[in-house]
């Protein structure tokens, strides 16, 4: 009987030794492939990004129609039409100045659902001693002014001091 269990125990040993020789390569060969994966998982996001900047300039060519509104600055010829709207005078130019050859007829209407004023003058006042228009205009009302003269023209509305323009004439 102890001949029995030592015969059984030796084998025990040895084949705990050759599971653990066996077994620590796999360790080293499964933690050599999982470092394989991980690397390979980190590459594959990396090729991603390379390919979404290809797509990227696509929007580009929408944006660059955006800038022709910009030689509207003029001078402008023949009729122009300012509205005036939202306490303001909105010019083609859309600032407050807008430059004009003489003979152009500027046409003031009011799409502003209230009373205002073009007048020639400035924050709300008159232009002194030199006065060449002054409309009231009620909402869809409109009037029209033949600048013939060059010289720089302020137009202002007189209810509304901070309603300002300045119209050059060329
Ligand atoms: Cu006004």
């Amino acid at each position: 009987m102890g001949n029995t269990s030592t015969a059984t125990t030796a084998p025990s040993g040895r084949t705990r030794v050759r599971i653990a020789a066996v077994v620590f390569p796999w360790l080293l060969l499964s933690v050599a492939l999982l470092a394989g994966c991980s690397a390979a998982t980190t590459r594959s996001p990396a090729e991603d990004p390379t390919v979404e900047p290809t797509v990227a300039p696509t929007p580009t060519p929408s944006v660059t129609p955006q800038p022709t509104p910009l030689p509207s600055f003029g001078p402008f010829s023949g009729t122009v039409t300012v509205i005036i709207r939202d306490y303001d005078f909105q010019l083609p130019t859309g600032t407050k100045e807008i430059t004009i050859t003489s003979g152009t007829t500027v046409v003031f209407e009011n799409r502003d659902g209230r009373h205002h004023t073009a007048t020639h003058g400035e924050n709300g006042r008159k232009a002194i001693g030199g006065e060449l228009f002054d409309w009231d205009l009620e909402d869809g009302q409109s009037a029209s002014f033949l600048f013939e003269e060059p010289g720089m023209f302020p137009v202002t509305c007189r209810p509304h001091a901070r309603m300002n323009i300045t119209i050059e004439v060329i």
